[in-house]
């Protein structure tokens, strides 16, 4: 329950989608091929072997979009461009114009109607025809990163004054070189894994100037998954094993940002265990570190559950008993742990020099349907979001720099190697009529907007 203490004035209330996860509209008006259009229609890989193709069919629909977030009342839309609308292959040398005005037109109508737009220019759905010469391993990424960024922010940019570069590394380069559950769905690779995230943020700090000169006076930032991590008991193990994971999921990426620096822990452990060799880390180059490290306007942070961490390399019997007591999970079995996200903001606050953050994104799946009425009751998401923001104004008050909260996800939509079966909106999608229903917390939110955050 959230208490009276109000949120500043001008905090940007807001919710978030992504292009792969809602468009559909798969080869329209000269779109390429992504790799996420390649990989779900590879058998197998997606639960149902769902995929993207017609999606939300937010491409056609996006009047109808506009109008529940004009109704929703939000403040911003934090939006992902789909690279291929604009590249075909990712090697053409001009954009492809017809995907340049799809987003010029939505961002206009966007604007029309008061709701500041937030563009993500990479939340996963590359050109086919770049992994085909080695997608993120390949530091000729970088160049196209900034190609591609420099053709957008020139288009868009007069209107568009928040920019997020990538949309979580970490998923890009764990999920698809260690787990093998994303594109290009390689397992235990950690020097593919390592080089992805390296060039992930090199691309990054390479587009900053580009985004900068095309876009005056606009904030540009960077989206990071970040979780907080614990011990699942006391042994030396299991705080070892959190050392090493915080370093993996947070730090690999927070410190390179904000230290210039790349955590030598993690490198020295994965040379230790025989993962990677020290010349593998010969993929950064001198001036890499200041190029990542180029001041930005603000972090992102994608908040959803916090880690419990248990050592794996060593047998149960060898360990101490788990001692953390996990709490209830969401419909995807993510534990629901809102103090986490103070923790989590606290600690960046105290370890990095952060002016600004965003939450970028922040919510939960649960599968609710329509009842007899038309209705949908999903009070355990009102749960969720409430408890988060009530400790993210928590941590406003004791001085955390956020801004803005944005929920994810605006719509039920496709959620990658789940497919359908995952539903994270306010809104529900039927996905077969395309029908859009906004369910109990559509209200609940709009309600906690127009009361800047307080629960009436
Ligand atoms: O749906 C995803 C989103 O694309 C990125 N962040 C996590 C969400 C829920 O899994």
């Amino acid at each position: 329950m959230i208490d009276n203490n109000k949120f500043p004035n001008d905090f940007l209330w807001g919710t978030a989608t992504s292009s792969y996860q809602i468009e559909g509209a798969m080869d329209t008006d000269g779109k390429g091929k992504s790799i996420w259009d390649t990989y779900s229609h590879t058998k197998g890989k997606i639960q149902n072997n769902d995929n993207g193709d017609v999606a939300c069919d937010h491409y056609n629909l996006w009047p109808k979009d506009i109008k529940l977030l004009k109704e929703l009342g939000v403040k911003a839309y934090r939006l992902s461009i789909s690279w291929p609308r604009i590249f075909p292959s990712g090697h053409e040398k001009a954009p492809n114009l017809p995907g340049l005005d799809f987003y010029s037109e939505l961002i206009d109508n966007l604007l029309e109607n008061n709701i500041k737009p937030f563009i993500t220019l990479n939340h996963w759905d590359i050109p086919q025809g770049l992994e085909d010469i080695g997608g993120w391993t390949s530091r000729d990424m970088v160049d196209a990163f900034v190609k591609y960024s420099y053709y957008v922010s020139d288009n868009l940019g007069d209107r568009v004054k928040s920019w997020i570069t990538h949309n979580e590394p970490w998923c890009i380069s764990y999920l698809g070189y260690i787990q093998g559950q994303f594109p290009p769905g390689l397992k235990n690779n950690w020097l593919k894994s390592l080089t992805t995230a390296h060039h992930l943020l090199l691309s990054h700090g390479m587009s900053i100037n580009e985004i900068r000169n095309n876009s005056k006076d606009s904030e540009i930032g960077i989206t990071l998954n970040l979780s907080p991590s614990t011990p699942a008991s006391e042994s030396t193990y299991d705080v070892e094993a959190c050392k090493f994971y915080d370093a993996q999921f947070n730090r690999l990426y927070l410190d390179p940002l904000y230290k210039k620096s790349y955590p030598e822990d993690l490198f020295d452990s994965l040379i230790k265990k025989r993962l990677i060799k020290r010349s593998d880390i010969n993929f950064l180059k001198p001036g890499d570190l200041k190029s990542i490290s180029q001041k930005t306007d603000f972090l992102g942070v994608n908040f959803y559950s916090r880690a419990v961490v248990r050592n794996n390399d060593i047998s149960e019997d060898k360990n101490l008993p788990i001692e953390v007591t996990l709490k209830e999970k969401t419909d995807f079995g993510w534990e629901i742990h809102p103090r986490s996200l103070y923790d989590l903001l606290i600690r960046i606050k105290k370890d990095y020099p952060i002016e600004k953050i965003y939450i970028t994104e922040n919510g939960c799946a649960y599968n609710d349907v329509p009842d007899k009425n038309n209705i949908i009751n999903d009070s355990k998401r009102i749960e969720y979001h409430s408890a988060h923001i009530n400790e993210l104004k928590n941590a406003i008050n004791d001085g955390v720099p956020c801004e803005g909260y944005f929920a994810w996800s605006l719509m039920d939509n496709f959620e990658w190697c789940e497919g359908f079966g995952k539903r994270f909106g306010f809104i529900w999608v039927d996905f077969e009529s395309l029908k859009r229903t906004p369910k109990q917390s559509f209200f609940w939110y709009k309600n906690l907007i127009e009361n800047n955050g307080k629960e009436i």
